[in-house]
């Protein structure tokens, strides 16, 4: 494969809060009112503003995606997605795709050059690991190929074996 677009994809393994990227993605739900898990770290690490911004907003519908100010965050915007609950059938891949390419195209409309994404829908809800990884991966290197003012797209996971899943990832696809 040609290899351009997989150097600017680093993995991580990390708290999403301390990246220093121009734009964080949140794993939310269709309230955008918060939650446990990445959403929780997020809305506590950016403060209550993000709440007042969000009860502004009026939710969103799994598979799209919405940006707010990052607040006391080091990131310019929170891209808020939503992720599906997973349920076995075809529609989960379908949605958690949406999820990514509309967190990737909202975050080029609005000049983001740098972003960084948590395992969407792989925590509460229940996604594997594997599955979502390749969704991640595979939505993210077909943005990239379209889009080459986005320079870094950082997958930041929060347990080593998810880490090692997504490295493993990244090393089969860039040897084929
Ligand atoms: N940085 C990076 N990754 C994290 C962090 C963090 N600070 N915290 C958790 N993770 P989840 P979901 C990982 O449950 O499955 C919320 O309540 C975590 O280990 O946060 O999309 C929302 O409000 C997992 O791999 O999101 C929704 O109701 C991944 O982030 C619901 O959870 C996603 O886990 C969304 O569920």
């Amino acid at each position: 494969m040609e290899n351009g677009p997989i150097k600017k994809i680093d993995i991580q393994q990390g708290d999403i809060i301390r990246l220093k990227v121009d734009a964080i993605v949140n794993a939310a739900n269709t309230s955008l009112l918060g939650g446990g898990g990445v959403d929780g770290a997020i809305h506590r690490a950016a403060g209550p503003q993000l709440l007042a911004e969000c009860k502004t907003i009026g939710g969103c519908p799994t598979g799209e995606a919405r940006i707010t100010k990052g607040y006391n965050l080091y990131a310019r915007y929170i891209i808020h997605t939503v992720g599906p609950v997973y349920s076995g059938e075809q529609k989960d891949s379908q949605l958690l795709t949406r999820c990514y390419r509309n967190s990737l195209k909202l975050a080029g409309d609005h000049d983001v050059t740098s972003l960084a994404f948590p395992a969407i829908s792989c925590g509460v809800y229940g996604y594997p690991i594997t599955k979502a990884c390749k969704i991640a991966v595979d939505t993210t290197i077909s943005f990239l190929k379209d889009n080459p003012s986005m320079e870094k797209v950082i997958f930041v996971l929060f347990s080593s074996d998810d880490d090692g899943v997504y490295k493993d990832y990244i090393s089969e696809i860039s040897a084929r």
